[in-house]
This record gives structure tokens, sequence and C-alpha cells, in this order.
């Protein structure tokens, strides 16, 4: 049975192979060598370095992969006997491919991969996990061995910034929920998860000095559900879970606007001192804190406090979007004075592209959502002038709440419809008049307005999260769309074995991955 198996196996693999290994994102450098693979199996070892306690857990990453599959999980050792086909895993700081690269060596005989530091060490175990078969995905034993092909990759990221933002605020996501996204954001090189945890639908994190707005403002989301908040300990589990993948959570409280929650739960919020009524739909731009009242600067000092102890993360961000309510002095004055608190907390600020007008201090961090407004445009360029860099996330491309095409359910068309290509087919090098050195990268935002459940949430974020992730990591000379169309079509099967419940959209060949 088994030997039916893999000869069938080998048949399809000869059809199926791609010439460049579905790999998403492409390498910065990839040399396909042909010739005989690797093959991996439950005995092969994981070679580290004697007492690297990183290299030994991130070996144990690939360990675990594997193990799922075959019948035994390959054991991670600091020496193997001398001519054992082995997988060497080493961090050497001197070896040139800084913070997250690393070069990967597979032939018959073995694999060493090589990273400057640990990072770069784990990108590298997910290229390996990309070139094995697809089942290796699968939580059960199927069959042996697991051929690697022989290739020479050099690889290190375009960009340092390489994100998604989930919208816990209009529909709240359990911490499960969040790791899977972590994962899956592992799985392509992602390393900045961006939770929204307020807005006027629900307040979503434990601020220990103000009790009342999560337990208060966290009963609401969109469509009148029951919510939900992330308690002090939910939080450091998330942070934890995703340092282990290398990713940094990063916090959003958003202020002025989009505050109702808040001004549920904190009466003194409000000029008048009086409590707003919960809001379930899905309006923006009604609301803001009372700008003139000390008791609000006092809560963002106490908010700000706490997202500094909370997260590790050196960027915060206070939103600043879509305010209607204020003047523009008031807003100008409220986003100079944020600035300034979260500078004092020792991290770094960060707003969406409408504070760009607002007279930022050197440093700032933009997010730009709106650069095909000329207006815009212009304001964020003065931004960088004056000392901001700026997170790309073009709402007219990488809105991963938009609609793929009209025929899909989920989601919104305010910015249009963004298909796989829209999303895929743009250069973050091209979108403003700004040094090359000011982008810092690029973001998929996913507000949470038509999405509730970690199905909807896979469905709007793959295959364009993909994309993303190779915008932000491939050089923009490697990438091409029918390039990166071929490898998406190959990439199917991972993500069916990973259960991600994905567009199978009609601008990819998804045959290209072979029976599934
Ligand atoms: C605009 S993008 C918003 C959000 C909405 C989103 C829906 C931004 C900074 N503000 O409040 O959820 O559109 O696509």
């Amino acid at each position: 049975m088994r030997a039916l198996a893999f000869l069938l196996f080998a048949v399809t693999a000869v059809h199926a192979q791609p010439r460049t290994p579905a790999l998403i994102p492409l390498p910065a450098e990839v040399e396909v060598r042909g010739g005989a693979p690797f093959m991996m199996a439950g005995t092969t070892p994981l070679v580290v370095d004697a007492g690297d306690a990183e290299a030994q857990r991130i070996a144990g990453v690939l360990a675990a992969l594997v193990g799922n599959t075959v019948e035994t999980t390959p054991p991670v050792v600091e020496a193997a006997p001398g001519g054992t086909p082995a997988v060497r895993l080493r961090i050497d700081a001197e070896a040139g491919h800084g913070a997250e690269g690393y070069a990967l060596d597979v032939s018959a005989a073995g694999v060493e991969l090589v990273a400057s530091a640990p990072a770069g060490l784990f990108y590298g175990v997910q290229t390996l996990r990309q070139l094995l078969p697809a089942r290796v995905e699968y939580e059960a034993a199927l069959y042996a061995p697991l051929p690697i092909p022989s290739v020479r990759i050099a690889d290190a990221p375009r960009y340092a910034w390489r994100g998604m933002m989930l919208d816990v605020a209009r529909h709240f996501f359990g911490v499960a929920d969040v790791e899977r996204v972590i994962d899956l954001m592992a799985l392509h090189k992602l390393n900045r998860l961006h939770l929204h945890l307020s807005d006027d639908q629900g307040w979503r994190i434990e601020i220990p000095s103000r009790p009342a707005l999560a337990r208060v403002g966290g009963r609401t989301e969109v469509g009148g559900g029951p919510g939900g908040y992330y308690t002090v300990e939910d939080v450091a589990r998330i942070v934890r879970y995703a340092a282990d993948r290398f990713v940094t959570v990063v916090p959003e409280i958003d202020l002025p606007g989009h505050t109702n929650a808040a001004l549920v739960a904190i009466p003194e919020l409000n000029c008048d001192g009086r409590a707003r009524a919960p809001y379930t739909g899905t309006n923006v731009g009604f609301s803001t804190v009372c700008v003139e009242k000390e008791e609000t600067w006092a809560f963002v000092e106490d908010v700000v406090a706490s997202l500094a102890e909370q997260f590790p993360s050196d960027v915060i961000h206070l939103g600043g979007d879509e305010v209607e309510e204020l003047t523009a002095e008031q807003y100008a004055t409220f986003v100079t004075r944020a600035q300034a608190i979260v500078e004092a907390a020792g991290k770094r600020y960060a707003g969406w592209d409408d504070v760009a007008h607002a007279g930022l201090a050197p440093g700032a961090l933009v997010q730009v959502w709106r650069a095909q407004r000329a207006d815009v445009a212009r304001q964020v360029e003065a931004a960088v002038a004056d000392g901001a860099q700026v997170v790309l996330s073009p709402s007219d491309r990488i809105y991963i709440d938009m609609k793929y095409d009209e025929s899909t359910v989920l989601g919104l068309t305010w910015a249009g419809v963004n298909g796989v290509r829209d999303a895929y087919d743009w250069d973050p090098g091209a979108l403003l008049d700004v040094p090359e050195a000011a982008v810092l990268g690029v973001e998929a935002p996913l507000w949470a307005e038509t999405i509730s459940t970690i199905r909807d949430v896979e469905f709007l974020a793959f295959p364009r999260l993909a994309g993303v992730a190779e915008i932000g990591w491939t050089p923009q000379s490697a990438r091409s769309w029918s390039g990166y169309r071929a490898r998406l079509g190959a990439f199917g099967p991972r993500w069916t074995a990973l259960g991600v419940n994905h567009f199978r959209s009609p601008e990819v060949d998804w045959s290209l991955g072979g029976v599934e």
C-alpha cells in the first residue's frame, strides 16, 4: 500500500513540479539546481551548534512540522555521525545576512541553513517548509520520505515592516483566532500584527486602571453580538505566541474619533459628561472624546501607559482617522499632545494618514490609506520632509476588507474591488514621492464590519495577504504578476492542507497545484 502510494506520488510529482518552487514570498535569489532532491525522513538529524538555545528552538519548529507527517520526529542534535544526511541550522552573527536574512543550500547530500540572527533562521525554516511537499502540513501520519528540491537560496527582505491589521473592534476575535492569524502570517514571513483594539462598536483590551473600558465598552459589536475583550493575561499570551514566530504585535487605540465605546464606558470623556448609548452600526466620523477636558488627557495617559506596559512593540498607534466633530485646530492640538504622550512613554507614535496635516514632530509613523487622493499624498510627503516615515496600506490595493469582485459576498466596496492582481501588482517604491528610506514597509488592513469568524478572516486574507507578504519581502526586480500567479496556483494545496478557507479566484490557475 505504501509502495503504491509512493509510486503515485512520484508520478504526480513529475507532472506537477513547477519550474520555480512554489515559494511565497519569492526569495531574493533562487537557483534551482536540478538533480536529486534531499530526502527528509523522520530520522533525519537536525544539527545545531552546541548550546545555541534559539537555533534549537527553531529547529524544533521544523522537527514538529515533519513529525506531524511521518512516523517519527526528527531529532534535534548537536552532532551527527559523519556521512549521515542531515539538516544543519546555524546562527552565525558574522555571516552577513542581516537581521532577517539567511542562506539555504539543499542538495541530495544535505541541507545547510545559515542566518545571522534567529529571525533569519526562522525564515529559512519557513522556506524549507514551503519546499517540502504540501502534505507535510496535514496533522496525520502519511508517508515518507519527503523530498526537498535541490536549490541554492540567498534571501533577505526588502522592507522591515511587513504587516497585517486585524480589526477586532467591529467584531471580536478570540485568542485562538489571533493565534491562527499569527501562524498564517509566519508561514509567509510577515512580521507585524497591528490590532485595531477600539472603535465605536467596542473596546477590546483590559486597561487595569480603567476597568470600565473593557467591562462596559467591550460588550457590544457590529450587528448586536456579544463582543468581548482581551484580559491582561490574554494579551501576554498573544504577544508571546507572536514573539515565538517573530511577529511584533502593534496595538492601536483609535483617538480622538472612533471612540463611542469609550464614551459609553466613561461618561467624563464627553463634553456634557453624559454617557453615550452603545453603537452597533457601521457609520464612521460621529464620535470624539472631549479634547478640552483634562479628564480626557488623564485617560489618554492611562491608556498609553498600559499599552506601553503590555506590548513590547516600539510603536503605539493612536489612530486619528475620520474625525468630523472637531475643528482643524482642535484636531491638530490633540494629535500634537497625543504624539508627545506616546514619546514620553518611550514609544514611537503612529497614526493614520489623517494625522499628516496636524504638524507632526519628527519620528512619527504615518500609515497611508488614501494615497490615491492627491491632497493626502502631498500632505504625507510634507510630513516625510518633516521627519516622518510611512507604512503603506493603499485602500484601492491592499484593503483586504474590500470585495475581490462583484460576486464575492463578504467585504465592502467603498475603495473599489481589490482583485488578487490589483493587490499584488504595484510597487511600494513608486506610490509616493518620498526617499526610499522613508518607506518602512507595507501593511494590509482587514476591517471587520462584514466578517465575524476566522473562516471569514481567511477568505478575505487569502490569497491577497500572501501577495502583500511578497510585496514586502521580494525585490521589485524579481517580481512579476505572471511568475507570482504560477506560484500562487501551485500553492493552493498547502493552504488546503492547513484548512485555510482561501478564495479560489478565477484570476489564478489553481490546477497548477496538481490533484489536492
Ligand atoms: C475606513 S481606514 C476606516 C475604517 C473602516 C474602513 C472600512 C481607516 C483609517 N478608517 O474605520 O473600517 O474604512 O474599509
